[in-house]
This record gives structure tokens, sequence and C-alpha cells, in this order.
């Protein structure tokens, strides 16, 4: 199927500058492709995977595709889809995102071959621009009310907008047009907010040319949840690509959670599944929701792509692992992984504690009454093992790496108590 019918069939086309025209030339060559990023974090999170992940298909149909971290315009900070100011982050801060960005990127394209994706960063070429070419070259070419009709403008002129962030999007303009001119690059790519951004790169490279220019901009729908709360976002915040701040357990459980009504959905965005595949598991959600085949494709295929096989490896044989109370098959920093979550006590070290006074102070138990029925009955679990023992005394051996116990009351409550 060719490129265009399956963004659409996937539901990923959401504004296009000129379709038939893109369709023409997408028909007829390769080309270069490009979506930037500001490094404003040191890691990327789900949110910014769509419009990647967009451009590697254009990269797996021929096109090459130009990732660009923007180390100068991260400088600057893009007004777009924000109502207040931005906080201006120091160059050394900037630098030490760019890297680590740069690193999560390369982990989605291909860079061998002939369309191999390229990394480029905007600081090249901004960075050392003086103020009288920015303003006679670029400046000049950009009308003020141009600027000022562009819903992301328009929107803050009540709240206020200093220059700088006003100026942003003649910036993103420039590297289209130097893209545009370094690399053949004809087309931008960018999340729905970056509309504004990409018709100005337009306008500028139609201005600067003195020839007939052909280059167009494309944007992806925001990622919504049928709920209505924000995609990507969990009890404890963004959904990081980065290992430390998202490990690749909760990475996959956030996938894993997804609704029935949305999966299907999900499978079609972020997925490089066949749309023979994706009918398959639609047809198992409405059949035999409760085997959650599509969120398990949707879980495995995600953590494989950005973590590898071996995460995730580890991620189901933790989420079986608690699934089925077998936890003494996990190593102690998986079992950690797996239960950061579940409430916590710290208990003191080297005091001996007997089970039924744990069980009160961790509020794990209501009662001591409560807690010797349920060690009488069989509820409570150290470490996976059923300890029926009303005399039981928290030893050496029920501390994994002499850090914490995991305790299980009844089927699915667990609590870690935290040696101190
Ligand atoms: O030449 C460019 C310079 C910078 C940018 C793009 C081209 C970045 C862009 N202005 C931006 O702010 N992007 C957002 C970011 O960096 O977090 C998000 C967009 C989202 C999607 C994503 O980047 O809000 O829609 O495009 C990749």
């Amino acid at each position: 199927m060719d490129l265009l019918k399956d963004l659409e069939w996937r539901g990923i086309t959401y504004q296009q500058t000129d379709a038939d025209g893109l369709k023409d030339v997408l028909n007829n060559e390769s080309i270069s492709i490009y979506c930037g990023i500001d490094p404003t974090a040191d890691s990327m999170h789900i949110g910014h995977l769509l419009p990647f992940l967009t451009l590697r298909r254009f990269q797996n149909k021929g096109h090459r595709p130009l990732v660009l971290v923007g180390g100068a315009t991260g400088l600057i900070g893009d007004p777009s889809g924000k109502n207040e100011e931005r906080k201006l982050q120091t160059l050394e801060a900037i630098q030490h995102n760019v890297d680590s960005i740069k690193i999560q990127l390369k982990s989605i394209f291909d860079f061998e071959g002939e369309n191999g994706a390229i990394l480029v960063n905007n600081y090249d070429w901004i960075g050392s621009m003086d103020v009288v070419t920015f303003l006679r070259d670029f400046g000049k070419h950009v009308g003020v009310n141009y600027m000022l009709a562009k819903d992301t403008i328009a929107s803050r002129l009540e709240s206020g907008i200093s220059f700088t962030e006003f100026t942003y999007t003649i910036l993103q303009a420039l590297d289209f047009n130097h893209l545009y001119d370094h690399y053949n690059c004809k087309l931008q790519i960018g999340g729905s907010d970056q509309w504004g951004n990409i018709t100005t790169g337009l306008e500028l490279i139609r201005r600067t040319h003195e020839e007939e220019t052909k280059a167009f901009g494309f944007t992806i729908p925001l990622v919504t949840k049928a709920d209505g709360s924000k995609f990507g976002k969990t009890e404890s915040g963004a959904v990081w690509l980065d290992p430390k701040k998202t490990s690749p357990y909760e990475f996959y459980q956030f996938w894993i959670n997804a609704a029935d009504v949305d999966v299907i959905k999900y499978l079609k965005y972020f997925t490089f599944l066949t749309h023979e595949e994706i009918e398959a598991l639609a047809q198992s959600v409405e059949t035999e929701p409760h085997l959650r085949k599509a969120q398990k494709a949707l879980a495995e295929e995600m953590t494989k792509l950005i973590h590898g096989e071996e995460a995730l490896d580890q991620a189901i044989r933790i989420t079986q692992a608690l699934f089925s109370g077998e936890i003494k098959s996990l190593s102690a920093s998986e079992i950690l992984e797996g239960f950061k979550d579940v409430p916590s006590f710290e208990q003191p070290k080297g005091d001996a504690i007997g089970l039924i006074d744990l069980l009160v102070n961790a509020k794990i138990s209501p009662s001591k009454r409560q807690a010797r029925e349920d060690i009488g009955n069989g509820a409570i679990y150290i470490n996976g093992e059923r300890v029926t023992d009303l005399q039981h005394v928290l030893n050496e051996k029920d501390m994994i790496e002499g850090q914490f116990t995991i305790i299980r009351r009844g089927k699915k409550k667990y609590f870690r108590i935290q040696y101190v």
C-alpha cells in the first residue's frame, strides 16, 4: 500500500499544505523529510514519539529522515501550545539535553544506506548567525501581520509574549529554509501545534527563492484517550523513553493498560504491524476482550522498539511473576522494579519484629486480631511464600539483599517493607 494511504488508514494525517502536490512528489522521487524537537528536557517522552515514528515510516519507503535537535531553538522557547512565557535554560543544560536526546533518536532510525537518517542541530547554523544577517536575510521576509495572525501568537497577545518567543517561528522557518537548500528537504512534519511554524517555513522558502519552489507541510493529530484524560501521563507523571526515568517494566505496563476503546488506535499509530495483523487484533478486542491480545501486542511492540528484546523479556517476566505471585524467580532489582509503586513501610534494620506486629505497624492488617486470622487463614505471603506460623519473627532470610521484604495479603495486595 502506498505511504500516504497507509498514513490515512492509520489516522496519522491531520493537516497538509498541499495533499495532491505531496502525493505527486512522493510518487516520483525520494526526498528528505524533517522533524524537529527542542531539547527542553534530557529525555523524550511518549508524547514525542508519533511524529518521529511517522518519519520512520517515510524512511521505510525510501525517503531520507533529517532528525533535527534544536540546540538553538531550545535556548529560545517555542510559544506554540503554551499559554505562558517559558523560563530560559542555560547553554550547558541545553547542550546536555541535546546529547541525551540524540542518543534516543538514534534508536528510532536507520543511519546506514542510501537513505540513512541524518541528525542535525540548528545551533550549527543559528548559533553563530549575526543579528544583521538574521534581520536582513530572514526577518525581512516575514511580515509582522502574518505572524500576529498565527494561532500560537494570537492566543498569547493578551497574556503577553516576549519578542524572543515572538521571533521563534522565524528561527524554525529558517531551519526549513536551510534544510531545503542544503539537503533538498521538501517536507516538514510535526504535531498539530507545529502548523504555524511549518507554514512560516514554507512562506520563507517561497520568498527567498526566485525560481518556483516545491515544499510541503504535514501535521499529525494530537494523541487522545477516549475517556478525555491526557495521553502519556500516569499517576507518577510522564512516560519517558529514558529507562532511568521510566523503567522498561513501567513502560510496558503503560501500554498494556490501554483501554479497549483506545488500543487499536494506538496499534495503528505507534506500531509497524501490518493492516492484517491489526485487523485480527481488532477482531480479538470485539470477540474475546478478556484475553487482552491487542494490549499485549502493543506493549510488546513498543517495549521492544524503545528498550530492546532483553528489556522486553524482563518486563514480561516481572509482569507474570506479579500476576502469579511467584516472585522467587525474580532478582532483587526486578522485584524492586515491579514493586516500586506498592505501599511501603520503613522498618529499622536490626530490630527483631514478629510478623503479627509488623502486619499491624505497616497497616497491612487492621488489627492484631485480624493479623492472626490472616496468618491462620494462609492469606499472608513473605516474598511469595505462604507463612502460617503465628510466632514467625522476621529474620535475615526474609530480607532480599538485606534491603526489603515483599508481603502479600490475599490474592493481589502487595506491600514493601524497607529496612532503614
Ligand atoms: O526547525 C525546528 C526547530 C525546532 C522544532 C522543530 C523544527 C521543535 C518544535 N518547535 C517544538 O517545540 N516541538 C515540540 C517539542 O520539541 O517538544 C514537540 C511538538 C509536537 C511534536 C514533537 O515536538 O509540540 O507537536 O512535533 C516532535
